[in-house]
């Protein structure tokens, strides 16, 4: 309809509506049968009539004609930023363009800036916008984004009149990868705030400069979104927008059922019109009848009705963790020494770190020869002499060979305080091969976790084929923790997984593997991937004391 130059109150009239129908919980056909479609609110005549068109005919009538009339290419023009509906109907009314290809045409030959309000910087702004739309990378790894967005964020704070300034979308939930950044805030002038906004240096182009939001491009794809919002509905709003929309879809219903139509702006009574504003998200939820959700598991797998019945987990938190059990020194592949490895993880508040460098089967990765790892052994004894309050574990990140054997003899794994097994090499074993092969290394008695369960990196490489379900059964069984690699090219267990491995009862460990100091820092991605995975604190073996850790190893 927008496409077609339609009225943009019956557009939004349609929206309402359907989000709606959307939400309702009960079924739209009976609702019909019993004469009650314009009781649903935003349902008035026109509509009714199309949804009662459509329950009788199986089709609607106008909706078959808009879409006979609009050329498919068109609904594609509107990806490409900075064209609206208005200037996609326009191209289409007086060029004939009606696909992002002749729309490139039509630019290259500078017909574009002929029509009104468009001129020679329009024209390039459309070019560069289909160069950027044609290499559009699906998602951004969060281990991209976060660090950008961290930035931006930054930068605001400084800047006069923004308050409750707030990651919303993707990123506040902590998905692996996102499709762009969200940021919200309050502000005693917006027009100041996305002036400040879109003078980042950061910013590449200005995609739009509203009044209340900017849209910008930073890191040659990455779209940046600014809104500023009304302090009273901050509440609402940074919960519509923080997502995901099931979530979403799920809690109108929870509104609903309790009499209220949930929107961005406000609650509000169904019948008496009265509107509810709620400047805090808590507040919200808990007018529903919640508990707060963290914003990690909105995503409409049962967080719902665990809000609802007061039963959602205690997630995680970064303050939990007590040590990393997986990191490497420049004794293999590492970049720093133990000493600054160590430092870095006291100024983390650890209480112990296990020095896991590569067993010798990794030549690229300089591993230790036995001889080696003995001299590792006590360096690692004396520097815990002189360190107070703070243990160095001997680990080790031994190889699970193609044939499922370890790169170490259980003699030199039985010295070592962890062993990390991981797979490194013959990835293109099958599915049975490569399950028995870590199932394998699981029983030996003297591996505690597996590193990098399934070895896929975001964006890079899919996992090997293995059956993750039978690892899982097995690491119960063995009473092996699992990994979830911080990593953020890794995150490996992911969330799903990790939640399964939970409910089989299964230890994880959240462990960096980091080969340098700030790749200690990367504990927060593995942590969000944690709360992902509904994990709580008793699931996580490094959340626990040095020593229940040390008895849970059982080598005290
Ligand atoms: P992304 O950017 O693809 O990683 O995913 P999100 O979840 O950040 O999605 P985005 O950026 O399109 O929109 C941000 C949030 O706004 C989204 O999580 C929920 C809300 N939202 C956007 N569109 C809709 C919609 O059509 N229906 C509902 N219920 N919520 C929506
Ligand atoms: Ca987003
Ligand atoms: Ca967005
Ligand atoms: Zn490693």
């Amino acid at each position: 309809m927008e496409l077609r130059g339609e009225s943009g109150f019956k557009v939004v009239a349609y929206r309402r509506a359907a989000r709606s129908v959307e939400s309702m919980k009960e079924d739209l056909e009976e609702v019909y049968r019993n004469g009650k479609l314009e009781s649903i609110p935003g349902v008035g005549k026109a509509i009714a009539g199309k949804i009662s068109e459509f329950i009788e005919t199986g089709k609607i009538e106008t909706r078959d004609r808009l879409f006979g009339e609009t050329p498919p290419g068109m609904a594609e023009l509107l990806q490409i930023s900075g064209l609206g509906p208005k200037t996609v109907s326009m191209l289409h009314q007086k060029l004939g363009v009606s696909s992002v290809e002749e729309l490139e045409r039509a630019a290259r030959e500078h017909q574009v800036r002929r029509l009104p309000r468009m001129g020679p910087t329009s024209e390039k702004n459309i070019l560069r916008a289909i160069e950027r739309w044609k290499k559009r990378s699906d998602r951004i790894p969060l281990g991209v984004a976060l660090p950008i967005a961290e930035e931006i964020l930054g930068h605001l704070q400084k800047v006069e009149g923004i308050e409750n300034l707030t990651l919303a979308g993707s990123l506040r939930r902590g998905r692996e990868t996102v499709g762009d950044i969200d940021i919200l805030a309050t502000s005693t002038s917006p027009a100041v705030a996305i002036a400040a906004f879109v003078e980042i240096p950061a910013v590449e182009e200005v995609l739009m400069k509203g009044p209340t939001k900017g849209s910008v491009i930073v890191d040659e794809t990455i779209q940046v979104d600014l809104r500023i919002v009304d302090h009273r509905s901050f509440g609402t709003v940074i919960q519509y927008f923080t997502g995901s929309k099931e979530h979403n879809v799920k809690l109108r219903q929870v509104a609903l059922s309790k009499g209220y139509s949930l929107s961005e702006y406000s609650l509000t009574r169904v019948g008496s019109g009265e509107e509810l504003f709620f400047d805090r998200e808590e507040d919200l939820y808990s007018h529903l009848g919640m508990e707060w959700v963290p914003p990690e598991i909105r995503e409409d797998q049962g967080e719902v009705e665990a809000a609802l019945a007061r039963k959602l987990p205690r997630l995680i938190e970064v303050s939990d963790i007590k040590g990393d059990l997986h990191v490497h020194s420049d004794w293999s592949d590492g970049r720093h020494s133990i000493e600054d490895m160590v430092k870095t993880a006291q100024d983390l508040g650890y209480e112990y770190m296990a020095m896991c460098d590569h067993s010798p089967g990794l030549g690229i990765a300089n591993g230790l020869a036995e001889e080696r790892l003995k001299k590792k052994m006590e360096f690692i004894e004396k520097l815990n002499d002189s360190i107070d309050g703070f243990r160095v574990l001997v680990g080790t990140e031994v190889d699970i060979r193609a044939d499922g054997k370890l790169d170490y003899p259980d003699k030199i794994l039985s010295q070592c305080d962890v062993v990390v097994a991981s797979v490194h090499s013959a990835y293109n074993q099958r599915e049975r091969e490569m399950t028995n092969r870590i199932i394998s290394a699981m029983e030996s008695e003297y591996v505690d976790v597996i590193g990098h369960p399934t070895g896929r990196k975001i964006g890079e490489r899919e996992p090997y084929d293995v059956d993750v379900e039978r690892v899982l059964e097995a690491a119960a069984r063995t009473e092996t923790a699992m990994e979830i690699n911080s990593h953020p090219s890794r995150l490996d267990l992911n969330d799903l997984w990790s939640r399964r491995a939970r409910e089989l009862g299964v230890k994880l460990a959240i462990n960096t593997d980091a080969h340098s100091t700030c790749g200690l820092l990367a504990i927060e991605y593995g942590v969000k991937t944690a709360r992902r995975g509904w994990l709580e604190k008793k699931d996580v073996l490094n959340a626990l004391s040095l020593e229940d850790l040390m008895r849970h190893l059982q080598k005290s």
